[in-house]
């Protein structure tokens, strides 16, 4: 939680007054996944599976974030090849370009342009306590010569793509819940300084799924960056290599096959069984009572492989037809006005000679 030198909020993103510009019928939900790697299955359980399951309740907002990318060391031989993986994964894994806006971040260019004013408006205090860019500079050993501005600033830019769209919910894993926080601190900020401007708006974690542990070393968060061999399953990885990952995963020198969060390998399986099948715990726990963990992790690949064969076919089909650019230039056109009415109210607040 960031601490602000003003008393928080008690408002809500449900119950606040409509903000200046749009007023979206439906709530309206914002996130994005950076392409900063192949994308595995702690983006998908932690974020993308969770935006399609609830596409008809919200008015969809989704980018894909490439200038968050760029914060850490990136090769640009690879940027828009994995941009396109992962705006294609979004549509692969079930978006709906009638229902949820799709689009690449840096096509739309009033969220630098925002990010740069709310800049001004953010303390570095609360940028210094973020966990994120605590952990990524510490990887860089803390060398202030090698550790980006951009990196630092990584929030502030989360928080403009965010408020460009008054988003009411930012559907996220555990581990943006800290940057979500500072989203609603900088909305309120702003707000107070210079009047009503932004929806201040609630982090959407899930219950189960919103941190998905790596394989080999289940104390570590699945991640991009992270490569520890068998720590991540990528979406797009072979069945044979998925296979192999989870029957190696690390799990415990005891039998039973229970949800315990003490035992952190066995548990990190069994919640990506329940996200996954939609069982529950108690139903998941029953049907491998008499079972080792031979015979679970066996299942439990299957399970996977299962749900990932439908996202890969479609995503093959999608990146052969030629049809992505043309979807994610439509999302940018959508995009655009909504983004482009609060910066207009934004610079009117902050005073600009508007044009
Ligand atoms: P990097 O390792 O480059 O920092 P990342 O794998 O953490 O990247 P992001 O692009 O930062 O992925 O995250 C995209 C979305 O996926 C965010 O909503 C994030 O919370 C979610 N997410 C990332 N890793 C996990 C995980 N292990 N479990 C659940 N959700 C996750
Ligand atoms: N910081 C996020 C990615 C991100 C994001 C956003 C998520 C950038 N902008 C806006 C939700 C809403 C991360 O997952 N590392």
């Amino acid at each position: 939680m960031v601490t602000t030198a003003e008393p928080p909020s008690t408002t809500t993103a449900a119950t606040q007054p409509p903000p200046a510009g749009q007023k979206p019928t439906r709530p309206r939900v914002l996130s994005g996944v950076k392409p900063s790697g192949s994308p595995h299955l702690g983006n998908y359980l932690g974020a993308i599976k969770r935006w399609v399951d609830a596409q008809d309740q919200y008015d969809n907002f989704f980018c894909v974030v490439d200038l968050h990318a760029i914060t850490e060391d990136q090769d640009p031989a690879n940027m828009a090849r994995l941009t396109r993986e992962v705006a294609g994964l979004y549509f692969a894994a079930g978006l709906d370009p009638k229902k949820s806006t799709v689009f690449v971040q840096s096509h739309v260019p009033a969220h630098a342009e925002l990010g740069w004013l709310l800049n001004c408006v953010t303390p570095m205090g609360w940028l210094e306590r973020m966990t994120q860019y605590k952990d990524k500079a510490a990887k860089q050993g803390d060398n202030r010569e090698r550790i980006s501005v951009g990196l630092f600033d990584y929030p502030v830019l989360m928080a403009a793509d965010i408020l460009l769209y008054q988003a009411h919910y930012v559907p996220v894993g555990d581990d943006q819940r800290q940057h979500v926080e500072l989203t609603r601190d900088v909305a309120e900020r702003f707000n107070r300084l210079f009047g009503p401007t932004f929806v201040v708006p609630e982090a959407l974690i899930g219950e189960s799924g919103a941190r998905i542990m790596g394989l080999s070393d289940p104390t570590k968060k699945m991640s991009k960056s992270e490569d520890l061999p068998g720590q991540s399953i990528g979406i797009f990885d072979d069945p044979s290599d998925i296979r192999k990952a989870i029957m190696r995963a690390t799990t415990d020198s005891q039998r039973d096959i229970v949800f315990d969060e003490s035992r952190p390998g066995i548990y990190n399986l069994l919640t990506i069984f329940e996200v996954l099948s939609g069982e529950s715990r108690p139903a998941i726990e029953a049907r491998f009572e008499d079972k080792g963990y031979g015979d679970f992790k066996k299942a439990l690949a299957e399970l996977v492989l299962d749900s990932l064969a439908p996202i890969q076919a479609r995503y093959k089909q999608l990146m052969t037809s030629g049809e992505l650019e043309h979807l994610l230039r439509e999302g940018a056109e959508r995009a655009a006005p909504v983004a482009n009415e609060t910066l207009r109210h934004v610079k009117n607040a902050l005073g600009f000679l508007v044009s």
